[in-house]
Protein backbone atom coordinates (compact mmCIF):
# COMPACT_ATOMS: atom_id res chain seq x y z
CA UNK A 1 0.00 0.00 0.00
CA UNK A 2 1.59 3.14 -0.95
CA UNK A 3 0.68 6.12 1.31
CA UNK A 4 2.94 8.93 -0.07
CA UNK A 5 5.20 8.68 -3.04
CA UNK A 6 8.62 6.09 -1.40
CA UNK A 7 6.22 5.67 1.28
CA UNK A 8 5.18 1.74 1.66
CA UNK A 9 3.06 0.23 3.99
CA UNK A 10 3.06 -3.74 4.00
CA UNK A 11 0.78 -5.41 6.61
CA UNK A 12 1.97 -8.29 7.45
CA UNK A 13 5.29 -9.36 6.01
CA UNK A 14 6.26 -12.08 8.27
CA UNK A 15 3.93 -14.92 9.32
CA UNK A 16 3.18 -15.63 13.19
CA UNK A 17 6.15 -18.32 13.09
CA UNK A 18 8.65 -15.06 11.51
CA UNK A 19 7.27 -12.79 14.22
CA UNK A 20 7.87 -15.43 17.09
CA UNK A 21 11.36 -16.25 16.09
CA UNK A 22 12.11 -12.42 15.62
CA UNK A 23 10.52 -11.49 19.03
CA UNK A 24 13.09 -14.11 20.73
CA UNK A 25 16.25 -12.89 18.22
CA UNK A 26 15.64 -9.26 19.76
CA UNK A 27 14.74 -10.37 23.08
CA UNK A 28 17.97 -11.94 23.06
CA UNK A 29 19.86 -8.91 21.76
CA UNK A 30 18.51 -6.63 23.80
CA UNK A 31 18.98 -8.71 27.20
CA UNK A 32 22.50 -9.78 25.69
CA UNK A 33 26.21 -9.21 26.61
CA UNK A 34 25.18 -5.41 25.10
CA UNK A 35 21.95 -4.62 26.27
CA UNK A 36 19.56 -2.05 25.20
CA UNK A 37 19.25 0.92 27.30
CA UNK A 38 17.24 4.22 27.52
CA UNK A 39 19.02 6.75 25.40
CA UNK A 40 19.41 10.63 27.27
CA UNK A 41 18.71 13.01 24.38
CA UNK A 42 20.86 16.14 24.07
CA UNK A 43 18.23 18.24 25.92
CA UNK A 44 18.98 16.21 28.95
CA UNK A 45 15.22 14.24 28.34
CA UNK A 46 15.16 10.41 28.69
CA UNK A 47 13.95 8.42 25.59
CA UNK A 48 10.35 6.86 25.92
CA UNK A 49 11.93 3.48 24.65
CA UNK A 50 14.85 0.61 25.40
CA UNK A 51 17.24 1.57 22.40
CA UNK A 52 19.74 -1.15 21.27
CA UNK A 53 22.24 0.14 17.87
CA UNK A 54 22.81 -2.87 16.00
CA UNK A 55 26.26 -2.79 13.37
CA UNK A 56 26.84 1.15 14.31
CA UNK A 57 25.50 3.15 17.57
CA UNK A 58 23.75 6.07 17.11
CA UNK A 59 24.79 8.55 19.88
CA UNK A 60 21.64 10.10 21.24
CA UNK A 61 24.14 13.06 22.43
CA UNK A 62 26.10 13.99 18.97
CA UNK A 63 23.03 12.41 16.92
CA UNK A 64 26.27 10.97 14.83
CA UNK A 65 26.77 7.04 13.94
CA UNK A 66 30.04 5.45 16.02
CA UNK A 67 31.66 2.37 16.53
CA UNK A 68 31.31 2.18 20.20
CA UNK A 69 28.47 3.26 22.68
CA UNK A 70 30.62 6.45 23.92
CA UNK A 71 27.27 8.26 25.34
CA UNK A 72 26.73 5.00 27.19
CA UNK A 73 29.00 2.40 28.45
CA UNK A 74 31.49 2.45 25.23
CA UNK A 75 31.13 -1.12 24.32
CA UNK A 76 31.12 -1.54 20.75
CA UNK A 77 27.56 -2.01 19.12
CA UNK A 78 26.86 -6.25 18.40
CA UNK A 79 26.89 -6.72 14.31
CA UNK A 80 23.99 -6.32 12.50
CA UNK A 81 22.76 -10.27 11.79
CA UNK A 82 22.79 -11.36 8.15
CA UNK A 83 19.86 -12.96 8.76
CA UNK A 84 18.09 -9.62 9.34
CA UNK A 85 19.95 -7.59 6.74
CA UNK A 86 18.67 -9.97 4.39
CA UNK A 87 15.06 -9.38 5.87
CA UNK A 88 15.25 -5.60 5.33
CA UNK A 89 16.40 -5.55 1.57
CA UNK A 90 13.85 -8.25 0.73
CA UNK A 91 11.39 -6.08 1.93
CA UNK A 92 12.56 -2.59 0.53
CA UNK A 93 13.03 -4.47 -2.81
CA UNK A 94 9.37 -5.15 -2.61
CA UNK A 95 8.54 -1.18 -2.27
CA UNK A 96 10.41 -1.40 -5.29
CA UNK A 97 13.99 0.08 -3.54
CA UNK A 98 17.78 -1.07 -3.05
CA UNK A 99 19.46 -1.13 0.37
CA UNK A 100 22.13 -2.46 1.92
CA UNK A 101 21.91 -2.05 5.33
CA UNK A 102 25.09 -1.81 7.69
CA UNK A 103 23.04 -0.28 10.73
CA UNK A 104 19.71 -1.27 12.59
CA UNK A 105 17.83 1.03 15.60
CA UNK A 106 15.89 -2.18 17.58
CA UNK A 107 13.73 -0.06 20.03
CA UNK A 108 11.78 -1.50 22.71
CA UNK A 109 8.63 0.15 23.48
CA UNK A 110 6.67 -1.04 26.75
CA UNK A 111 3.39 -0.47 27.56
CA UNK A 112 4.04 3.71 27.91
CA UNK A 113 6.45 3.66 24.89
CA UNK A 114 6.53 6.55 22.24
CA UNK A 115 8.51 8.32 20.09
CA UNK A 116 8.61 12.28 19.13
CA UNK A 117 7.96 13.39 15.61
CA UNK A 118 11.28 13.73 13.93
CA UNK A 119 13.38 12.88 10.57
CA UNK A 120 15.98 10.09 9.91
CA UNK A 121 18.92 12.35 8.56
CA UNK A 122 21.79 11.21 10.35
CA UNK A 123 22.68 8.18 8.25
CA UNK A 124 24.70 11.06 5.70
CA UNK A 125 24.34 13.34 3.10
CA UNK A 126 25.08 10.65 -0.02
CA UNK A 127 22.33 8.18 1.42
CA UNK A 128 19.96 10.75 2.15
CA UNK A 129 20.48 12.28 -1.31
CA UNK A 130 20.22 8.70 -2.79
CA UNK A 131 17.03 7.93 -1.58
CA UNK A 132 17.76 4.94 0.40
CA UNK A 133 14.95 3.93 2.08
CA UNK A 134 14.28 3.24 6.04
CA UNK A 135 12.80 0.01 6.00
CA UNK A 136 10.82 -0.44 9.44
CA UNK A 137 9.85 -4.10 11.00
CA UNK A 138 7.33 -3.90 13.88
CA UNK A 139 6.35 -7.22 16.03
CA UNK A 140 4.28 -6.86 19.34
CA UNK A 141 1.58 -4.49 20.09
CA UNK A 142 0.25 -2.14 17.79
CA UNK A 143 1.75 1.52 17.51
CA UNK A 144 -0.17 4.63 16.30
CA UNK A 145 2.50 5.26 13.46
CA UNK A 146 2.35 9.09 12.34
CA UNK A 147 3.57 9.94 9.13
CA UNK A 148 4.07 13.37 8.35
CA UNK A 149 5.41 15.61 5.67
CA UNK A 150 8.81 17.49 5.14
CA UNK A 151 8.57 20.43 7.44
CA UNK A 152 7.44 19.29 11.08
CA UNK A 153 4.17 21.12 10.87
CA UNK A 154 2.52 19.56 8.29
CA UNK A 155 -0.45 17.34 8.48
CA UNK A 156 0.28 13.66 9.66
CA UNK A 157 -1.45 10.82 8.43
CA UNK A 158 -2.14 7.92 11.43
CA UNK A 159 -1.02 4.07 10.45
CA UNK A 160 -1.82 1.24 12.48
CA UNK A 161 1.50 -0.39 12.26
CA UNK A 162 0.40 -3.97 13.42
CA UNK A 163 2.43 -7.40 14.51
CA UNK A 164 4.37 -8.51 11.39
CA UNK A 165 3.90 -5.23 9.07
CA UNK A 166 6.94 -3.52 7.41
CA UNK A 167 6.93 0.53 6.56
CA UNK A 168 9.72 1.74 4.07
CA UNK A 169 10.08 5.41 3.24
CA UNK A 170 12.67 6.35 0.60
CA UNK A 171 13.31 8.46 -2.31
CA UNK A 172 10.97 11.69 -2.61
CA UNK A 173 9.95 10.53 1.47
CA UNK A 174 13.13 9.89 3.10
CA UNK A 175 12.91 13.01 4.87
CA UNK A 176 9.41 12.75 5.96
CA UNK A 177 8.60 13.26 9.78
CA UNK A 178 7.39 10.55 11.49
CA UNK A 179 7.08 9.12 15.11
CA UNK A 180 4.79 7.00 17.77
CA UNK A 181 2.29 8.53 19.87
CA UNK A 182 0.99 5.41 21.21
CA UNK A 183 0.92 1.93 22.29
CA UNK A 184 -2.09 -0.43 22.11
CA UNK A 185 -0.97 -3.03 25.25
CA UNK A 186 -2.12 -6.58 25.11
CA UNK A 187 -2.29 -6.30 21.17
CA UNK A 188 0.49 -8.38 20.32
CA UNK A 189 -0.44 -12.28 18.80
CA UNK A 190 -0.64 -14.42 21.91
CA UNK A 191 1.05 -17.17 20.00
CA UNK A 192 4.47 -15.25 20.07
CA UNK A 193 4.81 -14.81 23.15
CA UNK A 194 5.63 -11.02 23.60
CA UNK A 195 4.54 -8.37 25.84
CA UNK A 196 5.47 -4.93 24.45
CA UNK A 197 6.58 -3.83 20.89
CA UNK A 198 9.59 -4.33 18.80
CA UNK A 199 10.68 -1.84 15.94
CA UNK A 200 13.96 -2.59 14.18
CA UNK A 201 14.77 0.53 11.32
CA UNK A 202 17.45 -0.93 8.77
CA UNK A 203 19.12 1.80 7.77
CA UNK A 204 22.53 2.48 5.14
CA UNK A 205 24.69 5.22 6.29
CA UNK A 206 27.20 7.19 3.99
CA UNK A 207 30.35 4.69 5.07
CA UNK A 208 28.52 1.46 4.06
CA UNK A 209 27.77 3.68 0.62
CA UNK A 210 31.08 4.51 0.13
CA UNK A 211 32.38 0.95 0.70
CA UNK A 212 29.70 -0.21 -1.98
CA UNK A 213 31.25 2.69 -4.57
O1 LIG B 1 8.78 2.59 16.14
C1 LIG B 1 8.54 3.02 15.03
O2 LIG B 1 7.64 2.55 14.32
C2 LIG B 1 9.33 4.19 14.49
C3 LIG B 1 10.74 4.21 14.98
C4 LIG B 1 11.49 5.42 14.53
O3 LIG B 1 10.91 6.38 14.13
C5 LIG B 1 12.94 5.45 14.60
O4 LIG B 1 13.56 4.50 15.12
O5 LIG B 1 13.52 6.45 14.12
Amino acid sequence: MEIAPGAHHFPRVLSTEGQRTLAQVCRALVDGPVPAYVPIVRGGGAMHVRMLCLGRHWNAMTYQYESTRSDFDGLPPPPLPPELRTLAREIAAQAGMIIDPDLCILNYYDANGRMGLHQDKDEGPESIAAGIPVVSVSIGDTARFLFGGLKRRDPVDTIALESGDAFVFGGPARLRYHGVSRITPGTAPREIGLSGRFNLTFRQSDEACRALS
